[in-house]
Parts: structure tokens; sequence; C-alpha cells
């Protein structure tokens, strides 16, 4: 003890001996303080989240089909810091509560946004069950401590909803055939019977889903005899084998009309000529 109390002597009287003989000295001293945080609770930032299609589509209900991506991100606070956010997770709940048999999508950190924000995120890939889900968030700090607002629902996903359409005639029935009067050969944009054809959206999840339909056809044919696929026009679309879109949207619950025309080729054999068609409907 004593000769520590010598050498703190010593050492001023050194810097005594250094400033001597100058105008102006500095004598630094250290600064140390510590800051005393209460521990904090992680806070989920629900309007942060932000959800994007792999596939995208106007809706009502964010949805996708099996195996597609849907990204999300979400900002998570804690006042002890970014860094002290330990999980993030995304809960897929069929009701509007944390449990068992739920499906937790883990969140990984993407970015800080300041010193006690981080932005969190997955791309989670639609799997092949049904259903409407609730999108519930929880968090932990390194503490093990849960989100104030653990468990708070951010918005819903619907996955594989069902795509639904009717195809009837122009007197509101199911359409089962397309038929055209009999005519002679040559004669062009001979109506269908049942125009006009009538192709309704049902959207049956309410997911606000828009669909495209498109229609393939084959020759129509008596015997050796036929009639390309080409003379059957839809409005004023010529049909083929392969798919030929004949409407780009209809709107979840809307009705879209479309008129079946023939010309019959000049020089065709008389006959009955039959063939088919198919409507493919396609989610948008
Ligand atoms: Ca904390
Ligand atoms: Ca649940």
């Amino acid at each position: 003890m004593r000769s520590r109390m010598l050498l703190l002597v010593i050492a001023v009287a050194l810097t005594a001996s250094v400033a001597a003989g100058v105008p102006n000295a500095t004598y630094p001293v250290s600064t140390d303080a510590i800051c005393l945080m209460a521990t904090a609770e992680p806070v989920i930032n629900a309007t942060s989240y932000n959800i994007t299609l792999g596939i995208t589509r106007d809706c009502i209900t964010p949805y996708g089909f099996t195996g597609e991506p849907i990204d999300v991100t979400i900002d998570v606070t804690d006042d002890n810091g970014a860094s002290d956010i330990a999980t993030v997770e995304l809960i897929l709940s069929e009701d509007a509560s944390i449990s068992a048999d739920d499906t937790v999508v883990p969140l990984t950190h993407v970015v800080d946004v300041d010193a006690t924000t981080a932005t969190f995120g997955a791309t989670w890939i639609v799997p092949s069950t049904s259903g409407l889900k609730h999108v519930l968030v929880n968090a932990t700090d390194s503490t093990g401590l849960s989100a104030t607002n653990k468990g708070i629902e951010v918005g819903e996903i619907f996955q594989n909803p069902l795509m639904g359409f009717e195809v009837k005639d122009g007197s509101g029935t199911a359409l089962t055939t397309v038929s055209f009067a009999a005519s002679a050969p040559g004669t062009n944009s001979v109506a269908s019977d049942q125009n006009t054809i009538q192709i309704t959206n049902t959207d049956p999840d309410g997911v606000g889903m828009r669909i495209k339909v498109s229609v393939v056809g084959t020759a129509m044919t008596s015997g050796a005899n036929e009639i390309p696929v080409s003379n059957i026009r839809v409005d004023d679309t010529q049909l083929s084998v392969t798919p030929t879109e004949i409407d780009s949207t209809i709107d979840p619950l809307a009705l879209a009309s479309h008129n079946f025309k023939l010309d019959y080729p000049a020089g065709l054999v008389a006959g009955t000529y039959q063939g088919g068609i198919d409507f493919e409907v396609e989610a948008i």
C-alpha cells in the first residue's frame, strides 16, 4: 500500500513537469457510466406486416396454391436493443388464438431498422391442405420474455381456395352442347343455338379470385369428313386444338357473355358433324 501511494506521487510530479514552460496544458481524465435499463419485452409492430404472393394476384384475402411461395416480413421492437430479439414466429391458425395444432413458421433476421427495431421474414411454401388461416405472430427476447402483444393477428392467408365457375346457355341452363343450325356449305357466322353463353366466376371461398377462361376444341367430324376446329369462333377468336383464351379476366361473382359461331366450309359434304369443346379455367 505504501509503495503504490509513492508511485502516484511520482506520476503527478511527472505530469506537472511536462506542463512546465508552456502557456496551456491539458489534463485528461476518462469518464465512465453504466446505463441500467429495465428488462423490456419485445413488441410486434403489427402494421409493418407485409405479405408478397409468389404469384401476384388481385385478391381480397391473400391466397396461394400448393407449392407456391409466399414471402412475409414483420418488424419487432425491443427497448433492450434489436439484438435482444431472439425468436420471431408466424403462427398459422384456424382460429384467432395460438394452440398446439397451429403451423409455426420461424422468421429470420432480415435487417435492423434502427437500434431497437429489426425486420424479420421468411418464405413460406403453401402446403397441400385447404382453408383459411389466421396469421398470428409471436416473438421472444434473449431472456425468454414473450412479446407484450404475443399472438396478435396481422392478417389472413387462404390455402388452396376453391375455384368455381358456371357455364350456362342463353336461357340460364347448364351448357352441355354447343349446336349450330343446319346450314348449306359456305354459310358463315352461324350463331350457336345456345348463345349467348354465360360464364360466371362463383369464387366459392370469397377470396376475390379472378379467373381466365380458355377453350380447346376438336374438329367436328362426320365419318371421314370434317369441319376444321378453326371454323369455330368464340366472338371473333378462332378456336384450335390448343387452349385459346376467350376471356382474360372475369372478376369474382361477375358474369361474362360469349357467342359461339361456325363457318360451314364451302364444299362440305352433307352430314351431321360432331366434336367437342373444353373450357379451361385458371385463377389469375
Ligand atoms: Ca428484451
Ligand atoms: Ca389455433
